[in-house]
């Protein structure tokens, strides 16, 4: 460790979430965290300190430290909002019904590809902000309300400029196989060749995505054409990640785990083969309970299951117009555990350690070690199981972003 750092925090506890460091929370009690250069060079019980001499001291005031929070899974940048359809489904449509009559998903596509690059920034703004003003240091953002080249083009160019103003990881997704855009309609194939051959290649051109997702499903896309444009993420070298088995089960799980997906995200279908080519391949379940709660779905995710076979669960917002409207990762992990039976220090795994996997982000993110960025979050807590139960009072008191103070006001 160098003699002189830039930070020392003390007086202060930390769950680390490093996996080495036994209990679910990877716990230092009396903890000090020393930061030179925007990363961590040396962490561990303040009795072991070296000698050290710091720019800036900080009193953690008895607060926890927790790894920047990490949503793995949203689709922040989209123009309009679905007030009318939150108001059909509580008149008894469903999901399924408002998107087979033109709606949902197609809904939002309208009003993206008719929005400026500046609405759609000014729109995302407020979402982004709402989940940074909680400590998350890392978002994932998808495109997937264009369904065109140049729409899906404009959500990823706004999604890295939303980076480059607010301190934060913004990690985007090409997610063009989202839905049938109408000037496809019966031609779901025809589309597919347009995602492999026009808009995979040309994000990939100018490296706006860094992984591809798509939408298996009844009202979105089979099985085999999944396969097609994860055949193309591959040659393109991009990873893929896949919304599936979230309203009935297909085998697009065990399809994408079996491709080495990064994560499969929803899963509340997936049946034990599905979870044993995730468990086999390491992909990550991401869970939505958002999106759970929002659609009063019945069907939970096969928690226990994942759990036994030792599959990775991340939690995430799925933060968009339709399903999951909710910006608040913290929200989600009180979501989690409530609705899915996840344990607080799951929970917390699911939006530090686990979504930085989901993300292929696993060793360089979600984790408080040295060598690894200073993205912390000090909680005015006693113990780290109140991040999961409390909801509303508590909030950061202080937020770094590679060890720069963000905290906001
Ligand atoms: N699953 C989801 O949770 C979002 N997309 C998807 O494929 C919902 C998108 C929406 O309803 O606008
Ligand atoms: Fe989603």
């Amino acid at each position: 460790m160098t003699e002189r750092c830039d930070l020392l925090i003390t007086n202060a506890n930390a769950a680390t979430m490093d996996p080495s460091i036994p209990g679910g929370y990877g716990a230092i009690e009396d903890v000090a965290i020393a930061v030179t250069g925007g990363r961590i060079v040396w962490i561990g019980p303040r009795n072991e300190l070296p000698d050290c001499a710091a720019d800036d001291v900080v009193d953690g005031e008895g607060c926890w430290i927790t790894p920047g929070l990490v949503d793995c899974h949203t689709h922040l940048v989209y123009g309009g909002h679905r007030a009318s359809e939150f108001a059909r489904r509580l008149g008894g449509e469903s999901y399924e019904e408002v998107a087979r009559a033109g709606g949902g998903i197609l809904s939002t596509v309208r009003a993206t590809r008719a929005a400026s690059a500046e609405d759609l920034y000014r729109a995302a703004e407020p979402r982004l902000q709402a989940l940074l003003s909680e400590g998350v240091t890392t978002v994932e953002i998808k495109s997937g309300y264009g369904l065109e080249l140049d729409t899906e083009l404009k959500q990823l160019r706004t999604a890295r400029r939303l980076a480059q103003h607010y301190p934060v990881d913004i990690v985007t997704t090409c997610l063009a196989a989202h839905a049938l855009p109408p000037e496809y309609d019966g031609r779901a194939d025809e589309y597919i060749d347009l995602v492999c051959e026009e808009i995979l290649p040309a994000v990939a051109k100018e490296q706006l995505a860094d992984a591809v997702d798509m939408f298996c499903e009844s009202i979105a896309f089979s099985v085999d054409q999944c396969q097609r444009v994860i055949n193309c993420a591959k040659e393109l070298e991009l990873p893929v990640k896949a919304h599936a088995e979230q309203l009935s089960q297909s085998g697009a799980t065990a399809m994408a785990a079996n491709a080495g997906a990064l994560s499969v995200d929803h899963v509340e279908y997936i049946n034990n083969m599905d979870v044993a080519a995730m468990a086999e391949n390491g992909t990550v379940a991401v869970l939505l309970p958002g999106a759970f709660y929002t659609l009063k779905e019945t069907r939970v995710p096969p928690v226990e299951s994942l759990r036994a076979s030792g599959v990775c669960m991340a939690l995430s917002t799925d933060l968009n117009p339709g399903s999951c409207p909710i910006a608040s990762l913290r929200l989600m992990m009180n979501m989690g555990c409530n609705l899915f039976g996840l344990t607080p220090a799951e929970a917390l795994a699911g939006v530090t350690r686990s979504a930085a996997r989901a993300l292929g982000l696993c060793c360089s993110r979600g984790v408080l070690r040295a060598g690894l960025r200073a993205d912390m979050v000090l909680w005015p807590m006693d113990t780290p199981d109140q991040l999961a139960y409390e909801f509303g009072a508590l909030k950061p008191a202080k937020i770094y972003f590679g060890g720069r103070n963000v905290t906001a006001g």
